[in-house]
């Protein structure tokens, strides 16, 4: 069967890519309804070569809808999931607003596939932050055959995930410093142009982020094991696409560098680019448009007995983002509608 499928947020950066994704992967869309802000009515979007009108979202934009994909910020999706689940919709939410809601599964299609059933009990599926999706998926073969105990990462995230305005902005302030002119800085408090911002999203009263504690708090969710303990550190570099990330694991089991390579050569979604030989390990540019999260510079900790570290890069529009959502719409679809 074919399903009527609402993107909420289509003119954005996730949303458009979530259009790709959806044609790329032939998902069978039936009707196609592209949902944004007033500032975005009447404006069309391609979809498999057709031009689709964007309407503004409202208490009715959901009637006759069976799946609705959300990326339009966390206050869209808090006031209108309920309202498409009302409408009969199955959510699928990108945002943050119901990741931790014990009744919203929240999903990586490599990792915990089975909670997708869970999502009977509000009608919302959560499709986590995008730099926890590239994490949980190297780590799960790991975990299986070693049990992690503990997860120290770094991450190095590009101006894409904060949307469009932040790509803007990093694009005018290089072109800006390159000519020895002055930046304005409207999206980060701060200039992003060839500088490093050690803060994505905001900062919490223990001084950690809002990002750094989605990487602790969604990863024990994901992976179903509250012995998992996980510290970051996240930080904003002047990429366009691609998130990468420094991973230190501890295990219970001892894991080596080669059985590490081995597990995670054989994993689901997961390329390993690791022969330093020939200078190969995981980049962004490499990443971009790309679904897969790429591993590399696996080396084993010679600090403690079993640690390990990995180098971890996806593209956060796509295997952050859309990709993971359509991924779930795939199953929710072939296995539960
Ligand atoms: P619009 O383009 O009409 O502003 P990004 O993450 O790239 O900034 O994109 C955010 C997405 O969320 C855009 O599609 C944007 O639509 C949409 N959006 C923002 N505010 C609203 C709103 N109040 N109602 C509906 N969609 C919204
Ligand atoms: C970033 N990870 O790179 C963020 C974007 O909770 O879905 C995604 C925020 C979220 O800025």
């Amino acid at each position: 069967r074919t399903f009527n499928v609402a993107v909420v947020g289509a003119t954005g950066a996730v949303g458009n890519q979530m259009l790709e994704v959806l044609a790329e992967r032939n998902f069978p869309v039936n009707q196609l309804r592209l949902l944004a802000s007033e500032r975005s009515e009447g404006s069309f979007l391609e979809f498999r070569g057709e031009e689709v009108m964007v309407e503004r979202l409202t208490q009715d934009s959901f009637k006759g809808i069976d799946i609705a994909l959300f990326s339009a910020g966390g206050g869209r999706s808090l006031e209108f999931c309920p309202v498409a689940a009302k409408a009969g919709a199955v959510c699928i939410d990108n945002s943050s607003a119901w990741r931790m809601d014990p009744d919203v599964p929240l999903v990586v299609p490599e990792v915990n596939p089975q909670a997708i059933a869970g999502y009977s009990a509000k009608g919302i599926i959560a499709n986590p932050n995008c730099s926890t999706i590239q994490m949980v998926v190297a780590l799960k073969p790991l975990h299986d055959f070693a049990r992690i105990k503990r997860v120290v990462v770094s991450t190095y995230q590009a101006v894409s995930g904060t949307g469009q305005k932040a790509i803007d902005e990093l694009r005018i302030q290089s072109g800006e410093l390159l000519n020895g002119r002055p930046v304005e800085c409207k999206v980060y408090p701060h200039q992003i142009g060839f500088n490093c911002l050690p803060h994505i999203d905001v900062f919490l009263d223990n001084g950690y982020t809002r990002e750094e504690m989605k990487m602790v708090q969604e990863t024990v969710k994901i992976m179903g094991d509250s012995g998992i303990r996980v510290t970051a550190t996240t930080v904003r570099v002047p990429v366009f696409y691609g998130h990468s990330e420094s991973v230190n694991i501890e295990t219970e089991v001892k894991l080596s560098a080669a059985k590490a390579r081995e597990l995670l050569a054989a994993a689901p979604g997961v390329e390993l680019v690791d022969d330093v030989a020939n200078n190969l390990y995981p980049m962004p540019i490499d990443a971009v448009g790309q679904d897969l999260t790429y591993v590399g510079r696996i080396r084993e900790d010679e600090s403690i007995d079993n640690g390990l570290n990995l180098w971890v890069v996806a593209d956060n529009l796509r295997k952050g983002a859309a990709t993971n959502a359509v991924q779930i719409a795939e199953i929710l679809a072939a296995r539960y509608l």
